[in-house]
């Protein structure tokens, strides 16, 4: 059984040559972006069996992407190709370094993978890992999308148990056709996983981290995410809280897929939920160092020995 399964649409991003708006900045590099398949790049660089599902045009980046991220190490035998829809691709600018404020041009509408569905993706496969890990991305992207994601995460009484699902709140709020809905969708979504992560903003977009905790059944795990200051996560009647490092911070993106790789990580392996959250700030200090998605994290050994200093060691 592969360890992690993980659905979503990737794209390839555009990262700027240079600071500046996206009305100046004149060229960029081609990398990859996608939350759910970051996830799965950084949890089989740290030496899990993973695979990751979705759709991409029959076209030049959809050839990319399936290379890249089987570069990785990913399984992408679960990647569709669509002859009828292209690829979906972004640009971002740079942003502020200290407040991440960035620009981000989305050329996805009508994608490939807005034509995921439970009819186009293979269920049981999708459900054939330990974890399934899913965003509150897919469901912004069609109706189709949403009617995927309802059934991955609907809980129905008499059902074997299939996989841990985990499910990263990622509110996008450019993405969602009405704003509005947002926050509903999302809290159903989540209550449906057995692990979420969320940050301490988007909790707040969802009514409160108080709120997201109520959505929750047990015994679920919350992750609340807070920014570049540590991260506490709700387990019963219990809360832990691990400081996260503090790092020249490149670009903030990728660092939150980072940190779900890294918490899932140690989930799999058994690990304390304290050592669990270490693991998801060292994944997190490795992505926030680099202007793209992806960073090589650090291996397992060495992030065990680095999860293992005391606690003054982690502030
Ligand atoms: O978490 C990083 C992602 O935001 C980025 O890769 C793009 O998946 C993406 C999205 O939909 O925003």
């Amino acid at each position: 059984v592969v360890d992690v399964v993980a659905l979503g649409e990737s794209m390839v991003t555009f990262l700027p040559s240079r600071p500046g708006r996206l009305a100046d900045v004149p060229s960029f590099d081609r990398a990859i972006g996608g939350a759910e398949s970051n996830v799965a790049c950084v949890l089989a660089a740290a030496g899990h069996s993973t695979r990751w599902a979705g759709r991409v045009g029959a076209d030049g980046f959809g050839d990319h992407l399936v290379e890249a991220i089987g570069g990785y190490g990913v399984d992408v035998s679960l990647v569709r190709r669509d002859p009828d829809r292209p690829t979906g691709v972004y640009f971002r600018t740079a942003g502020d370094r200290a407040t991440d404020a960035h620009e981000v041009a989305y050329y996805r509408a009508g994608s490939a993978a807005s034509a995921m569905s439970v009819d186009t993706m293979d269920l049981d496969a999708l459900r054939s890992g330990r974890v399934l890990h899913v965003s509150g991305i897919t469901p912004a992207l069609s109706a189709d999308c949403l009617g995927l994601m309802r059934e991955l995460t609907a809980r129905r009484p008499g059902r074997a148990r299939g996989p841990l699902v985990s499910f990263d709140v990622n509110h996008r709020p450019g993405l969602w056709r009405n704003a509005a809905d947002a926050p509903e969708v999302l809290l159903e979504l989540a209550r449906g996983a057995d692990i979420v992560f969320v940050g301490e903003d988007e909790a707040w977009d969802l009514g409160g981290p108080e709120a997201v905790r109520a959505a929750l059944p047990e015994p679920g795990v919350l992750v609340v995410k807070q920014g570049a200051t540590a991260a506490t996560a709700f387990h019963g009647d219990d809360a832990t809280t691990v400081p996260a490092l503090t790092v020249d911070v490149v670009a903030a993106v990728g660092a939150g897929d980072a940190f779900a790789a890294g918490f899932l990580s140690a989930t799999l392996r058994g690990l304390p939920v304290r050592e669990r959250l270490r693991h998801g700030h060292l994944m997190a200090a490795a992505a926030l160092t680099v202007p793209g998605d992806l960073a090589t994290p650090p291996a397992r050994g060495h992030a065990d020995r680095l999860a293992a200093l005391d606690d003054a060691a982690w502030g």
